[in-house]
């Protein structure tokens, strides 16, 4: 028994430490411009956080940090959710495309920053600027990546293709409740992104009132999180 007591305590140690000093999971979420990308992360971040998981965020716009500023004072300042420093605003200048996907260093240099300063976090989310529909996430940068449209488009845009729709792990559909006011039918819009996205998930959102964005946050939980338990949930 008293032998047994050091080899538990010596195990959770090194569950701890190398769960520690592993790489902190990213998520990148790409879309056009008004999609509901910020929205959609409002949406999810309460919901990661009452799992246990802490969550940090960068948001890239091309020139202001107007987005930025929201979450920090929406999921920071008001609900507590993090500190204010794990809301950071990056304005990237020129073609969002860059920032995340061709030369993504300085959004990687502000990730490690964020790992160094708060090792303890479970999962990074990178908003890419606003964008077409041919945005995606370096691998270097993103693990895994979320594209948002909306409704608003039309219900062509699935069967539209681009890289984003076709190649993400989740794409999202968002703004449904405004589908009827301009003749978007969903019914289109799942039988398309059936056909292009093949056995690759989908999900359809409303990011203002939070419907469908348990389902989505479902799947970064069990496609990037893998299920583990929350850090701070981990005893030494
Ligand atoms: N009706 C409706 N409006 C939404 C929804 N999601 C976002 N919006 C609105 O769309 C606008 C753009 O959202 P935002 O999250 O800033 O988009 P981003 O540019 O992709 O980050 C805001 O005015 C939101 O209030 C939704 O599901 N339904
Ligand atoms: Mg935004």
């Amino acid at each position: 028994m008293n032998r047994w007591i050091p080899k538990c305590l010596l195990l959770n140690f090194f569950i701890y430490f190398s769960v520690s000093l592993s790489r902190i999971p990213r998520i990148g979420i790409g879309g056009p411009v008004g999609s509901g990308k910020t929205m959609l992360i409002e949406q999810m971040v309460p919901i990661l956080k009452h799992e246990g998981y802490d969550v940090g965020i960068i948001s890239n716009d091309v020139v202001s940090k107007e987005d930025a500023e929201r979450m920090r004072k929406n999921l920071a300042t008001e609900k507590g959710l993090m500190p204010e420093d794990l809301v950071i605003g990056i304005a990237t200048g020129g073609c969002p495309h860059t920032a995340v996907r061709e030369d993504p260093s300085i959004n990687i240099s502000v990730v490690e920053e964020m790992e160094i300063k708060h090792p303890n976090l479970d999962l990074i989310i990178i908003e890419s600027g606003g964008d077409n529909i041919t945005t995606t996430f370096s691998p270097a940068l993103a693990d895994y990546f979320i594209y948002i449209i909306d409704v608003s488009g039309g219900d062509k845009y699935p069967r539209k293709r681009g890289l984003g729709i076709e190649t993400c792990d989740l794409l999202v559909i968002n703004k449904i409740d405004i589908a009827s006011f301009i003749g978007a039918d969903l019914g289109v819009m799942e039988r398309d992104a059936k056909i292009i996205r093949r056995d690759k998930p989908f999900v359809f959102v409303n990011s203002k009132t939070g419907q469908g964005v348990r389902e989505a946050t479902d799947y970064v939980i069990k496609d990037v999180l893998f299920n583990a338990p929350p850090k701070s949930k981990i005893k030494i």
